[in-house]
C-alpha cells in the first residue's frame, strides 16, 4: 500500500480544480475547453486517487456527479428561511386584479417594476451554500421542513459546487428542476426499448429522478435547474431587486433562465405572457404559465404574504397540456413499413388550444401496459410538436363494467394479410410488404413527399385519391402517367391546367440525387441521413446493391441492424424489378463524389444551431439528421457556428447569429432536402 503523500494530495487537488474548470467551461459556457477522451481521462484518475485514498474523497468532488452510495431513506430537513408557495390566475382579468392589490398595498400606481419568468414545471428545490460551497440541498416539503437530496442534487450537472466570485457566508439559493425535453424524450424512449416504465410527462421524470434513494440513478438522467428565489441570506449581499438578483446568481456560476424580463408596466408583463404562451413549444423544456414578481425586495416587504403565499408574486396559469377525454373507439392504422398501430379515436377535446381527436397508443404493449379500453375517460396529452398520445387511463369512481380488453389483431385490418412480430421487436407489423394497399399508399406519399423524389403539388390527398382511382400502384406507374393525361384531366377538380401541372413536375423530379432516391425507397431505418451517408459512401447504386453486410457496417451511420434491412430489401426481387423499371423511366442523379471516412461526412465539423419551431419535423428528427450527416448540434451561437437553422418564431439565437454574421436559413432550406443545404453549405465553406 502506498502512503497518502502531500504530493498525491495536491494532485488530487489540482485534478479537481482542473475538472470543474472544464465543467465550468461546457456546462455554463457552452464552450468545451478539450476533447472528451481527455476529459474522462483526468477523470479517472483522480476516481482512481480517491478509491486507493479514501480519505481524499471530498463530498464536492467532480467524481460524485455520478452518485455515491444508496441511501436508506431521506432525512428531513429545515429550511433556514420558509419556501412560500404561488397563488394562481388563469386570465388577464385575474392578473390585473393581482395588479391592482398591489399598486393599493403599495399606497402608488406608477413606479412598480414587474420581473416576469417561464412558471417551470418541475419540482422546487432550495441549496444552502456556506462560503460559496453547496452544503445541503433540500426539496420544498411543506415549506417549513423538506427532505435532504443533497447527494441526488450533486448528480446534477447545472449546480456548482461552488460558487464564484465575492459570495455571501451564508445564502439559500431557491429554484426549480425540471427536466428538459430531449432528456425526457430519449430517457423515455431507453426505457420503452427496453420495455420499462415510461414517464408520463417530464414533471414526473424529473419527481422520479430526483426522488432516488440511489444517487447513480439520478446521474443517468440528465436533470437541470434554474434558480428564481433566495432564501436566508447573509446582510450586505442582497440586492436592490429580483432582476439584479438573477444577474448576480449567473456571477456566482448559478443557472439561471434566460427568457426573464423586467418591465415598468404590468401591461408589458401580460404582452410577453401571450408571447411566451405562443413561443412555448420553442423551448427546450415544459413550461405550464408565467410568474409575474413585484421587482423590488422592498416593495416585496411592504406586501408580505399571506398564509405562505407572497403578496408580490403571482402565476399566470397556461391552458393544461393534458386533459380527460373519452376514448370511443381503437383503430388500428398501417405505416408504411407495415408497422400496425393502435390509435384512440376520441371525443373532440381541446388540448393546449388545439383540437385533438385522435391519440396514439404507439404500439400494442403500450395498449396493454395502460390497459386502454373503449369508453374509458383517458388523460390525452399534447406537448411541444409532439402527437397527442394517451397518457394513462383514469380509474372509474363507481365500479363500472368496461368493455372488453383490445385483442391484438392476427390479421392485417386493412389488406387481410398475415401480422407477425420480428424476434425482439415491439411492433406488429403486416406481412405483405409493399402488396398490402395501406403499407403502398404511405409508400407512394414518402417516395413523391419534398425531402424524398420532390414530386411538387402532389400531396397525400391527391396519392390518395390516384390510388383509389387505380391510376397508380407502384412509384413506377407515376413515371407513366403522362399516357393517361385525357383520362386525369376528366377527374372532378383537377383540370387540364392542374394535371398538367402534376405530370411537369414528375417529369421534372427524375433528376434527382442518389441520396434522396435512396431515402424515396422507404427501406427500413434508412432515413434522410443514412441515405445521404450512402450515397457518398457507394457513389452509385452499383456498389450499393453489390455491398455485403460487413462492408455495410463501416459506412458511416449504418448499424447491424439497418445493414440487415437493406440487405433484406435489395434482395427482394420485386424491389429490383422496382430499381430497374425506375431507372428505365430515366430516373437519374449525378455521380456522387465518393468518400468513406467520417472526416468526410458532408457536414464533417460544422457547428449548426437550431431554433424556432420546425412544422416539417419534430427538433429531434432535425438533430438526428444533422448529426448523422457529421454536424455538430449546439445549444448557442458563436463566431465559429456555420449557420443557423431558424423555424417558425425564433427569437435570440437568430437574432444573435445576424449579429455575428453567420448564415442564417429558414426551414425551406432543410425541408428542401438534405441535398439542398448540404449544396448551400458546401458552397459556403
Ligand atoms: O418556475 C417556477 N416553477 C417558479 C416557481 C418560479 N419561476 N418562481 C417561483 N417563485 C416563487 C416565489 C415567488 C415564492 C419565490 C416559484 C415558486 N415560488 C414556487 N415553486 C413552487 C412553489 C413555489
Amino acid at each position: 500500500m502506498f502512503e497518502l503523500t502531500d504530493q498525491i494530495k495536491s494532485e488530487a487537488a489540482e485534478l479537481r480544480k482542473v475538472l470543474d474548470a472544464h465543467n465550468h467551461s461546457y456546462y455554463k459556457l457552452n464552450n468545451p475547453t478539450i476533447p472528451d477522451a481527455e476529459y474522462d481521462d483526468l477523470f479517472r484518475q483522480l476516481q482512481s486517487l480517491e478509491s486507493q485514498f479514501p480519505e481524499l474523497l471530498t463530498p464536492d468532488s467532480p467524481t460524485q456527479r455520478v452518485g455515491g452510495p444508496v441511501l436508506e431513506a431521506f432525512s428531513k430537513v429545515e429550511h433556514l428561511q420558509p419556501m412560500l408557495s404561488l397563488g394562481n390566475v388563469f386570465s388577464d382579468e385575474e392578473a390585473e386584479a393581482f395588479e391592482s392589490r398591489v399598486c393599493q398595498r403599495l399606497g402608488r400606481s406608477e413606479g412598480i417594476a414587474y420581473f416576469a419568468e417561464p412558471k417551470l414545471d418541475g419540482l422546487a428545490i432550495s441549496l444552502l451554500y456556506r462560503e460559496g460551497k453547496l452544503e445541503r440541498a433540500a426539496t420544498r416539503g411543506d415549506g417549513r421542513v423538506g427532505e435532504d437530496v443533497t447527494v441526488q442534487i450533486r448528480t446534477i450537472k447545472d449546480i456548482p459546487y461552488t460558487l464564484r466570485g465575492r459570495v455571501p457566508p451564508l445564502v439559500e439559493v431557491r429554484g426549480e428542476v425540471f427536466m428538459s425535453l430531449d432528456a425526457f424524450e430519449a430517457m423515455n424512449q431507453k426505457a420503452r426499448a427496453a420495455n420499462e416504465k415510461v414517464f408520463a410527462n417530464p414533471r414526473n421524470a424529473a419527481a422520479g429522478s430526483l426522488r432516488q434513494l440511489d444517487p447513480k440513478v439520478t446521474a443517468q438522467r440528465k436533470l437541470s435547474m434554474y434558480c428564481h428565489g433566495i432564501g436566508e441570506i447573509s446582510e450586505g449581499f442582497l440586492p436592490e431587486g429580483y432582476g439584479a438578483l438573477l444577474t448576480v446568481f449567473k456571477a456566482w456560476g448559478l443557472p439561471v433562465c434566460p427568457e426573464g424580463k423586467c418591465f415598468d408596466r404590468f401591461s408589458e408583463c401580460l404582452v410577453y405572457c401571450q408571447t411566451l404562451l405562443e413561443r412555448r413549444h420553442e423551448l427546450e423544456y415544459e413550461i405550464d404559465g408565467i410568474v409575474y414578481k413585484v421587482d423590488r425586495f422592498a416593495d416585496q416587504g411592504i406586501l408580505g404574504a399571506v398564509s405562505r403565499a407572497p403578496r408580490w408574486a403571482i402565476a399566470h396559469k397556461f391552458p393544461p397540456v393534458e386533459v380527460t377525454t373519452s376514448v370511443q373507439g381503437i383503430d388500428v392504422q398501417v405505416g408504411r413499413t407495415g408497422a400496425l398501430t393502435p390509435v384512440a379515436r376520441l371525443e373532440p377535446v381541446n388540448v393546449a388550444g388545439v383540437v385533438v381527436t385522435n391519440a396514439t397508443l404507439h404500439n400494442f404493449q403500450e395498449l396493454e401496459a395502460k390497459d386502454v379500453r373503449i369508453g374509458d375517460r383517458v388523460v390525452v396529452r399534447r406537448a411541444g410538436d409532439v402527437i397527442p398520445e394517451v397518457v394513462r387511463v383514469v380509474p372509474a369512481e363507481k365500479s363500472t363494467e368496461r368493455a372488453a380488453v383490445f385483442q391484438e389483431p392476427d390479421i392485417c385490418p386493412v389488406c387481410g394479410g398475415r401480422v407477425v412480430r420480428a424476434p425482439g421487436e415491439v411492433v406488429l407489423r403486416c406481412e405483405g410488404q409493399l402488396r398490402c394497399p395501406a403499407q403502398r399508399k404511405e409508400g407512394l406519399k414518402h417516395f413523391s413527399a419534398r425531402r424524398a423524389m420532390n414530386i411538387e403539388g402532389l400531396g397525400d390527398k391527391l396519392v390518395e385519391m390516384l390510388i383509389e382511382r387505380g391510376f397508380i400502384k407502384s412509384p413506377v406507374d407515376l413515371f407513366t402517367l403522362h399516357d393517361r393525361r385525357s383520362e386525369l384531366i376528366k377527374i372532378k377538380g383537377l383540370g387540364a391546367k392542374s394535371v398538367d401541372k402534376l405530370l411537369d413536375a414528375i417529369e421534372r423530379s427524375k433528376q434527382t440525387t442518389l441520396a434522396r432516391f435512396l431515402f424515396a425507397l422507404g427501406i427500413r431505418e434508412v432515413g434522410e441521413a443514412t441515405a445521404a451517408n450512402l450515397a457518398v459512401f457507394f457513389g452509385d447504386l452499383d456498389g450499393l446493391k453489390a455491398a455485403d453486410h460487413q462492408t455495410l457496417i463501416t459506412v458511416p451511420d449504418v448499424g447491424p441492424i439497418v445493414a440487415v434491412h437493406i440487405r433484406n430489401w435489395l434482395a427482394d426481387e420485386k424491389n429490383q424489378a422496382l430499381l430497374d423499371a425506375l431507372q428505365a423511366q430515366g430516373v437519374v442523379w449525378p455521380v456522387v463524389e465518393k468518400t468513406d471516412t467520417k472526416e468526410d461526412l458532408p457536414l464533417a465539423g460544422m457547428a449548426i444551431v437550431l431554433t424556432g419551431s420546425l412544422s416539417s419535423m419534430t427538433r429531434d428528427e432535425a438533430k438526428a439528421l444533422l448529426m448523422g450527416l457529421g454536424a455538430r448540434v449546439t445549444g448557442s451561437v458563436s463566431k465559429r457556428t456555420a449557420c443557423v437553422i431558424a423555424g417558425e418564431k425564433a427569437g435570440s439565437k437568430r437574432a444573435n447569429a445576424e449579429a455575428l454574421g453567420v448564415a442564417v436559413y429558414d426551414e425551406s432550406a432543410f425541408t428542401g432536402g438534405i441535398s439542398a443545404i448540404i449544396e448551400q453549405l458546401k458552397h459556403k465553406s
